[in-house]
């Protein structure tokens, strides 16, 4: 028996997202996504690889699903591609692009698993950002229509949803650092984008409450546990500023209201994201749970030049005290623990869902065709544990899903970082459950883990 158990209807579930393994970009009326646009443009992927096909799960659905009954998952996070339900991002709905995804819920459904989409994870209509993208103010509208319009045609059959995946992620790779879809590098860009999205979000969760209103709807949120550089007071008050920047300008202004302080001085740039009147109203939204996304920890240090923030990650995707990934992040159980805990405390205590956490390592088949990846099981064990002591100290946490089922298409990196529980071919697109995936199935079977 597993030493420690988790509460009673527990859900164990995998998370994936559309462009990072449905590929048929361009079947059944889809139309052409910042994704597709942005990784069809020579050097912005590594070996300029793309997700046309990526995983096949436009066409090979059935079988994931197939693999998640086989691991005893019983909760499976995915996401519907706005450009395949709206292919210029407005008007009429396209039929095709429907019936895949209810295809996929109605299988899920049939096999036990709990449905449990993300109406956005970053494939923007390109319509739309030739329109103007996140900036623009009327997108928060648009986003809406179409957040409704999947709720009438799914809500009938599904009813936990997230809204965005990672807002902060999508507005500042995007719009401010240009790493990702659409590309582009601009201050004054990124921060109409977040209120822009943050308008979005409010909207969306309305429309979708007025279709059916028992529905539970949250967001993914990336978090990461910010922590002083230095022992000093002014890394100490950098780690705060930042992790007001990068964990609350999303969750702050949906749960309390108002933007958090993250200028050095007190404030935010108000004004340069264009927080009109009453805008903040159409923003709040009561969530029925937080998503919690999470990898590592960051170390903050002051940084007296930026007279705005002053302050900067001193180093990338964690520190050097725990071991590294194959992508070279660091392996740090104890952010989970913590990030948790504070939301607990800060937020007042609300329903929490790991809807992300998990690990890019390379291991492949061996000559007997087995993936013996057991980094990756104790990557899974430390951060489970974390979730279970959390949980003891009162964190209401009552899901968790591992990125991903599926090594997939990630990002700028193209198919290099293999973040599955389960190896897929890079010829083929053939699936093979790693060790790492047996290891879970068990502890999902156990509902606990050996800590
Ligand atoms: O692959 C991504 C996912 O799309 C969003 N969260 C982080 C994952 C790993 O980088």
């Amino acid at each position: 028996m597993a030493r420690l158990r988790f509460p009673d209807g527990f859900h164990w579930g995998a998370a994936t997202a559309s462009y990072q393994i449905e590929g048929g970009w361009n079947e059944d009326g889809k139309g052409e996504s910042i994704w597709d646009r942005f990784a069809h443009a020579p050097g912005n992927v590594k070996n300029g690889e793309h997700g046309d096909v990526a995983c096949d799960t436009y066409h090979r659905f059935a079988e994931d699903v197939a693999i998640a009954k086989e691991l005893g998952l019983t909760s499976y996070r995915f996401s519907i591609a706005w450009p395949r339900i709206q292919p210029s991002g407005r008007g009429v709905v396209n039929p095709k692009g429907l019936d895949f995804y209810r295809a996929l819920v109605d299988a899920l459904l049939d096999a036990g698993i709990r449905p449990f989409p993300t109406l956005y994870h970053w494939d923007l209509p390109q319509a739309l950002e030739d329109a103007g993208g996140w900036p623009e103010r009327d997108l928060a509208g648009r986003f809406a229509d179409y957040a409704e319009g999947v709720t009438r045609a799914l809500g009938d059959r599904v009813s936990d949803w997230m809204v965005f995946n990672e807002p902060n992620v999508f507005t500042a790779c995007g719009y401010l650092m240009g790493i990702h879809a659409p590309g582009r590098r601009s201050l004054p860009d990124f921060l109409r984008a977040v209120h822009t999205v943050n308008r979005a979000h409010g909207l969306a969760f309305h429309a979708m409450k007025a279709v059916r209103g028992d529905l539970r709807i949250g967001t993914a949120f990336s978090f990461t546990d910010c922590q002083p550089a230095c022992d000093n007071d002014a890394d100490a008050s950098a780690a705060g500023r930042w992790h007001r920047f990068v964990n609350e300008m999303f969750i702050g202004p949906t749960l309390r209201g108002a933007y958090p302080d993250v200028f050095r001085e007190g404030g935010a740039p108000l004004e340069a994201m264009d927080v009109r009147e009453g805008d903040l109203a159409e923003v709040r939204a009561a969530l029925d749970f937080v998503g919690v996304n999470l990898y590592t920890r960051t170390l903050i240090e002051d940084a007296p030049e930026d007279a705005n923030l002053g302050a900067r990650p001193a180093l990338p995707f964690g520190g050097n005290e725990g071991a590294k990934t194959d992508f070279g992040w660091e392996v740090w159980p104890e952010a989970l623990y913590n990030v948790l805990v504070w939301l607990a405390r800060d937020f007042d205590n609300p329903v929490l869902e790991i809807t992300e956490n998990g690990c890019s390592y390379g291991d492949g088949p061996d000559a007997d065709g087995v993936v013996r990846d057991t980094r990756r099981i104790d990557f899974y064990r430390g951060y489970l544990e974390a979730v279970h002591r959390a949980i003891g100290d009162g964190a209401d946490v009552r899901g968790y899903h591992a990125w991903s089922l599926l090594d997939n298409f990630e990002w700028a990196e193209g198919y290099e970082q293999r973040f599955g529980l389960v190896w897929v071919d890079p010829q083929t697109r053939d699936r093979t459950i790693k060790e790492s995936g047996r290891w879970y199935a068990q502890v999902a079977a156990e509902n606990g883990v050996d800590g």
